[in-house]
C-alpha cells in the first residue's frame, strides 16, 4: 500500500459518524415531610449548587411537584439517584430523587 493509500484508509475511518451519548435528567419529586433546609443541603452537596440556586430549585420543586436537579451521562444520572435516595434513606426523609432520558 502507498504512503497516499494509506493516508486515504485513514480519513474514510475518520468519517464514520456517531451518535451523542443520551442524557439523563435527574429531578427531585416533592413529598409533604422532607423539611425544606434537608433538600437545599442534598442540592449543594450531590449537585453542586450554591445556596441561592438550590433554594431555587427547591422552591421549584415545592411549588410544582417536580423540579431538575441537573443533565447527566446514564451513568452518573444513576450514581447520583443512588446516592441522594440513601442519604436520605439515612435521615429518614421520604424525598425521592429519579432520573428520565431527556
Ligand atoms: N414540601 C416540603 C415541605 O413543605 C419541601 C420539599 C421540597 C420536599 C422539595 C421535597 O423535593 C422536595 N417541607
Amino acid at each position: 500500500m502507498s504512503a497516499q493509500d494509506q493516508q486515504e484508509a485513514v480519513l474514510e475511518t475518520e468519517a464514520v459518524q456517531v451518535e451523542p451519548p443520551h442524557l439523563y435528567k435527574v429531578l427531585l419529586l416533592n413529598d409533604d415531610y422532607t423539611p425544606m433546609d434537608f433538600v437545599i443541603h442534598v442540592l449543594q452537596r450531590f449537585f453542586a449548587m450554591n445556596r441561592e440556586h438550590a433554594t431555587e430549585i427547591m422552591l421549584k420543586v415545592h411549588c410544582e411537584g417536580r423540579g431538575v436537579c441537573g443533565l447527566f451521562s446514564r451513568d452518573v444520572a444513576a450514581t447520583k439517584v443512588e446516592q441522594v435516595s440513601d442519604f436520605a434513606r439515612r435521615h429518614q426523609h421520604p424525598l425521592a430523587c429519579v432520573m428520565e432520558k431527556n
